[in-house]
């Protein structure tokens, strides 16, 4: 198939688009680079040294025999992304093209109406430009757990019948998002599922826990193949983070009581995850969601495992957390569509960990203790430029 992955130089779109050009789809990669300039911002960077995207296109032909069409597009940049869309043809689209960091969205209004503004209009160009070239391009969209919040019955796959006085009716899954970067995924799921009303669109919705890990087998082959790891208290998510603080002996920075819950994913499943939902398009006019998550933790049980995992562990600590969360609350949710296309989860396990470890421990020097202390507060409509270094 022709695949165009949009966000192909993230964390997760560069690793994707390797693997299923090894798995011989003619794959194309779009970004507009966004994330490399919020490092900038940010005064942060990839623990794991990253090529530029024209190294890394070089490297994968030299390394695989295949080449990935490369596109600079902002996807906000509907004449330029109709003309990547002419241009490539695909037959699917995977969207991993937003700002993906929930504390960013929070620190103050600018950085949430930039985030709702980059990633609704994008997806809402990328409705545009498919209703308009091709309304059989299937959209494979990276959605998030975090869009269900933790409601007090279990998480569907998208989808919830309801009864009310009487009468039954088949609805969008209530939605109770805990940042307005969770909101923009709200949004564009509501807006997806709308263009498959209106247009007939074929949509697959990937609700994907938090991801963690660093190496697929693609990555794996050259160094100029690897793909970020992030560690600041902005970018960085949960496990990686204790991964990283507890190669380095810093103590694990547990948010609040830790009994939050949180649903995850190992990277070399997400991987395989878009390559199911590409390879069984949704059918014309098909919402379709995936809970695209396999495994699920409190904050206290990923700790944990780190722990255990790494022998020099500093100490787990409780600290304030910065965000507004509830704590002790039911979370359970339904995960079956994905392993009945096939999928085999790798479960959360100290063998990864420990070869993550080691990926740390290569670049430990890189690590800059200042960016993992957690600056944006929920509670403060405005958080401080001076401590934030913006
Ligand atoms: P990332 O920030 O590393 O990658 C996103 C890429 O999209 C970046 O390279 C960025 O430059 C690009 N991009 C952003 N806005 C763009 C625009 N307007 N035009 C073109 N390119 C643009 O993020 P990631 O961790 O790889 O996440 C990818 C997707 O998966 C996101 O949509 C995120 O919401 C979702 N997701 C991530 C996780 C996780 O734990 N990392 C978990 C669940 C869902
Ligand atoms: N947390 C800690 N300590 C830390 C960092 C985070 O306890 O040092 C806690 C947070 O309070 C939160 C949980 O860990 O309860 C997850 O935080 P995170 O930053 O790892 O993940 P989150 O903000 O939810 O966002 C990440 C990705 C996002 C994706 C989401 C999936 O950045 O793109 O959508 O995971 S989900 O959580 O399912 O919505």
């Amino acid at each position: 198939m022709r695949i165009l992955v949009l966000g192909g130089d993230g964390y997760l779109g560069w690793p994707t688009a390797m693997y299923l050009s090894a798995h011989g789809h003619e794959v194309g990669v779009l970004d507009n680079g966004l994330r490399r300039q919020y490092d900038h911002e940010l005064g942060a960077g990839s623990l794991v040294p990253i090529e530029s995207m024209a190294t890394r296109v070089r490297a994968w032909r030299e390394v695989s025999g295949h080449a990935l069409r490369s596109y600079t597009v902002d996807l906000c940049d509907a004449d330029a992304l109709y003309a990547a869309l002419r241009d490539f043809r695909p037959e699917a689209v995977v969207h991993f093209a937003e700002q993906r960091a929930a504390p960013y969205s929070m620190i103050d209004r600018k950085h949430a109406v930039h985030t709702q503004v980059n990633n609704v209009v994008g997806t809402l160009n990328l409705m545009y430009a498919i209703g308009e070239l091709d309304r059989d391009v299937h959209v494979v969209k990276l959605g998030t757990m975090g869009e269900y919040g933790q409601p007090n019955i279990d998480i569907e796959e998208g989808w919830l019948e309801v009864t009310h006085k009487g009468r039954t009716d088949r609805m969008m899954f209530p939605k109770k998002p805990g940042s307005f970067y969770h909101l923009s995924k709200v949004h564009d799921s509501h807006n997806l599922e709308f263009g498959c009303r209106i247009w007939g669109l074929r949509v697959t919705d990937l609700n994907q826990g938090v991801v963690y890990g660093q190496e697929t087998p693609e990555t794996a082959l050259d160094p100029r193949l690897a793909t970020r790891l992030d560690y600041d208290s902005v970018f960085g998510t949960v496990i990686n983070r204790f991964a990283i603080q507890a190669v380095l002996g810093q103590p694990l920075t547990v948010y609040g009581g830790g009994s939050q819950t949180r649903a995850t994913i190992d990277i070399r499943d997400t991987v395989e995850c878009v390559r199911l939902a590409c390879e069984n398009p949704a059918d014309r006019g098909e919402f379709r969601v995936f809970n695209q998550a396999t495994e699920k933790f409190s904050l206290t049980e990923m700790a944990d495992v780190v722990a255990r995992a790494y022998p020099g562990t500093a100490e787990v600590v409780k600290v304030d957390n910065p965000r507004v969360e509830i704590e002790d609350h039911y979370y359970a949710f339904t995960h079956t569509a994905l392993e009945s296309l096939g999928l085999q989860p790798h479960l959360l396990s100290e063998t990864l960990l420990t070869s993550m470890f080691a990926v740390i421990r290569e670049n430990e020097h890189r690590v800059d203790l200042e960016a993992m202390r957690p600056v944006v507060d929920w509670r403060r409509a405005a958080n401080q430029a001076p401590a934030l270094r913006l």
